[in-house]
C-alpha cells in the first residue's frame, strides 16, 4: 500500500506505540493541559555532561583551526564523509526507520544504520527513540524533553546538561517501545552500548586517518573525531532549535515547527519540519522528494531500488493539498513544480 492517510493515523507515537488509549492526532493542544506544571519542577544542572561538552566545543574549535593549518586534504574529506555517513544512521535510521516507521528495512540494511548510527553518538537507538516519540506526541509541553518553548539554548543543548522534566519521564513510559525490543539490531546496539560507541565514535576515526595515510594522531582526534562529532551534533541540533523557531509553516501555521532550509541542507533533508510535524510518517520527512536538500530521501531510495527498504509511507497530493488549503500559512509555493516523485 505506501501510503497512508490524514485520519488514520499517522505518527508512529500513537499506532504501535500507546500503552494507553489515548486519541492518536497528537497535536499540542489536546495534550497541553497535562503536561504542564503539574509537578514541582526544579532544574538541576549535570555538572559532567556541561564539563565533557564545553570539551568537546573548545576541541572542535582547535580542530577547525587544525582543519585549515596542518591537516591533510585525505583528513578533511574523510572527515566530511564521516559526517555524512554518521548523519544517515540519524536521519535514516534512527529517524526515520526506527522512530517514525517510515519505511522497512531488511536486517542488513539494518545493521548498516545501526553502524552508521553509533558513528554519531546521540545515545542508543534506543533511548533516541523513545525521547523523539515523546517529542512529538507531547511537542512543546513540559513532556517534550527539548520544549523549543524554553527557549532557544535550552531545545539547541540545554536539555542535555540538565535533569529531565518529571514530566517528560512520566508521559514517556506510556509510549510503548515494543517494536524497538522486537528488534534484536537495536537491542544488541543497546547492550553493547558502551563498546561499540567508543569504538566507533571515537578509536576507529582516529586510528584510519593515522594507520592508512600517516596523519598526526593530533589532526585525527581533533578534526576527524571531535570536530566531527561536535558537527553532527549542532547540526542535528540545529532541528530542535532552528528548526522549532525560524521558518515559513506552509502546512500548519498553529504549530512552530518551520521549514528551514539551511537545516535541510546541513542535516540531509531534516529541515522540512512543518511538514514532519503534521505528516511525521512519511519517509521523506518533506512533501517533495528534493534530493538536492534531502540526501537521506536518496539514500532509502537507492536502497528501496535494491529490496532493501520497502513499504515506504508517503502522503498523497490531495490530501497535502487540503491540509495546506485548511491550516496553512499561505507560503506554499511548490504546486506546479511537477508530480510528486
Ligand atoms: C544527543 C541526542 O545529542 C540528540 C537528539 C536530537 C534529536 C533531534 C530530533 C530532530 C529530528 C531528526 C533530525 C535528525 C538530523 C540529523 C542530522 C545529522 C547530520 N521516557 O536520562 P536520565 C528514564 S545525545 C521515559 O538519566 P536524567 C530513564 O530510563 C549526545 N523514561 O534522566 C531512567 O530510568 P531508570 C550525547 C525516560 O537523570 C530515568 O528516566 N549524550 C525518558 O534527568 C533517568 O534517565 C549525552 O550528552 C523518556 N523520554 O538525566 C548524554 N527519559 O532510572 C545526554 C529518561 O529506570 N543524557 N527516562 O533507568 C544525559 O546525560 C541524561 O539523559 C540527562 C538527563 C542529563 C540529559
Ligand atoms: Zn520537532
Ligand atoms: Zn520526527
Amino acid at each position: 500500500t505506501g501510503v497512508l492517510y490524514e485520519d488514520e493515523d499517522p505518527d508512529m507515537v500513537s499506532t504501535l506505540n500507546m500503552k494507553n488509549s489515548e486519541p492518536s492526532n497528537i497535536q499540542t493542544e489536546k495534550t497541553e493541559s497535562s503536561t504542564t506544571s503539574s509537578k514541582p519542577y526544579r532544574l538541576r544542572i549535570r555538572w559532567r555532561n556541561v564539563i565533557l561538552l564545553g570539551y568537546l566545543h573548545l576541541a572542535a574549535l582547535y580542530g577547525v583551526y587544525l582543519m585549515f593549518t596542518s591537516a591533510k586534504l585525505a583528513t578533511v574529506l574523510y572527515t566530511f564523509v564521516l559526517y555524512q555517513i554518521g548523519g544517515l544512521g540519524i536521519t535514516a535510521g534512527a529517524h526515520r526507520l526506527w522512530a517514525h516507521r517510515g519505511y522497512k528495512a531488511k536486517w542488513p540494511l539494518r545493521v548498516i544504520l545501526m553502524l552508521f548510527n553509533t558513528l554519531s553518538f546521540q545515545n542508543h537507538i534506543y533511548e533516541w527513540v523513545r525521547d523523539h516519540r515523546v517529542h512529538h506526541k507531547y511537542s512543546e509541553t513540559d513532556a517534550d524533553p527539548h520544549n523549543a518553548k524554553r527557549g532557544f539554548f535550552f531545545s539547541h543543548v540545554g536539555w542535555l546538561v540538565c535533569r529531565k522534566h518529571p514530566m517528560v519521564i512520566e508521559k514517556g513510559s506510556g509510549i510503548s517501545l515494543k517494536d524497538l525490543e522486537e528488534d534484536k539490531i537495536v537491542m544488541f546496539q543497546k547492550k553493547y552500548y558502551l563498546y561499540l560507541m567508543p569504538l566507533i565514535c571515537f578509536l576507529l576515526p582516529t586510528l584510519i586517518p593515522v594507520y592508512v595515510w600517516n596523519e598526526t594522531w593530533s589532526n585525527a582526534w581533533f578534526v576527524s573525531t571531535l570536530l566531527r562529532y561536535a558537527f553532527t551534533l549542532n547540526v542535528t541540533w540545529m532541528v530542535n532549535s532552528f528548526a522549532h523557531m525560524w521558518g515559513n509553516k506552509p502546512y500548519d501555521k498553529s504549530i512552530n515547527p518551520s521549514e528551514n532550509y539551511s537545516v535541510a541542507a546541513l542535516a540531509l533533508g531534516e529541515g522540512w519540519h512543518n511538514y514532519h510535524h503534521v505528516f511525521p510518517w512519511d519517509y521523506k520527512t518533506a512533501e517533495l522528494g528534493n534530493y538536492r536538500l534531502n540526501i537521506t530521501t536518496a539514500f532509502i531510495d537507492f536502497f528501496a531500488l535494491i529490496g532493501w527498504a520497502y513499504d515506504l509511507k508517503t502522503v498523497p497530493s490531495d490530501v497535502v493539498m487540503k491540509r495546506v488549503l485548511r491550516t496553512g500559512d499561505g507560503t506554499h509555493q511548490l504546486w506546479g513544480w511537477g508530480d510528486k516523485d
